[in-house]
């Protein structure tokens, strides 16, 4: 995280030298008072919930650009589609009201783990928050927690490709 802001700093420092070589005039506007958190996250249509790696806070300010094609339907010429997903919806998809297939994302916060009986599976209670990213959104953390970026459907198994997403977090 440490060599990243360092990145960041060098970055900004940089673009600031150079812009008055270009015009002549002010160097451009830093849009964040400290560096941001900038990662890019690939978002693979086949894997359900990608993890991003990021842990998030309340009030924290999250901008997302997302780039990319997948198929929701390996074969189905009409199942192909962006970050905006498809027109369509299907009783079971994370997020009732927005395209299938769009690109969505998750604040989860763990409350409890425990090992199911049965199936000897992990069981994870979690709180969450599910959000609408589309090609490009900003979103203010709801609640302390990690983020996870995925597809707007629940048949993954059949997919093909996967999403670029840049993710910036301005920290509250
Ligand atoms: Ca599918």
């Amino acid at each position: 995280m440490a060599a990243k802001r360092a990145l960041l700093c060098a970055g900004f420092a940089l673009w600031g030298l150079a812009a008055p070589a270009l015009g002549g005039g002010p160097p451009p506007q830093i849009p964040f008072a400290f560096p941001p958190v900038e990662k890019t996250v690939a978002v693979d249509a086949t894997a359900g919930w990608v993890d991003t790696g990021l842990d998030v806070g309340a009030g924290d300010e999250l901008h997302f650009l997302a780039f990319g094609e997948i198929d929701l339907q390996r074969g189905n010429p009409g199942a192909v589609c962006g970050p905006r997903g498809i027109d369509l919806v299907t009783v079971d998809q994370p997020i009732p009201d927005a395209n299938l297939g769009a690109l969505v994302g998750k604040v989860a916060q763990l409350v409890a783990a425990r090992i199911d009986e049965d199936s000897g599976q992990e069981v994870r209670d979690e709180i969450f928050a599910l959000f609408l990213v589309g090609e490009e959104r900003a979103v203010t953390v709801p609640f302390k927690g990690r983020l996870y970026l995925g597809v707007n459907e629940n048949v993954f198994n059949d997919n093909g490709g996967g999403f670029s997403v840049v993710v910036i977090r301005r920290p509250r």
